[in-house]
């Protein structure tokens, strides 16, 4: 009886125990005019961000406290960073500095 509850349950359990794994998102920076966009973004833990840089003159995605620091980026040059703790990080263009964004990720 037990084994049979197990088999009719296993097919109800399983799925959520893989929807971690599914939940993994790529989510997608753009820069262009000066910016960072969207801006702040939030996202889960887990996650990667790319910052694609769209204009013509290089940009880099540099994280205030050192986490995280791009080579130049030029036009459509890409950089990524997969955000595996929670907390508020802040980032700037170290070639602009006037240029800063914000991304809350949140304990999925
Ligand atoms: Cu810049």
């Amino acid at each position: 009886m037990k084994a049979l509850m197990l088999a009719l349950l296993m097919p109800l359990l399983v799925p959520p125990m893989l929807m971690g794994a599914a939940q993994a998102q790529e989510v997608r920076i753009d820069i262009k005019g000066f910016m960072f966009d969207p801006q702040p973004l939030e996202i889960a833990t887990g996650t990667t961000v790319t910052w694609v840089n769209h204009d013509p003159i290089p940009h880099t995605v540099a994280e205030t406290t050192h986490l995280f620091r791009s080579a130049a980026l030029d036009t459509d040059d890409r950089f990524s960073w997969t955000f595996s703790a929670p907390g508020t990080f802040q980032y700037f263009c170290t070639v602009h500095p006037q240029m800063v964004g914000t991304i809350h990720v949140i304990q999925r």
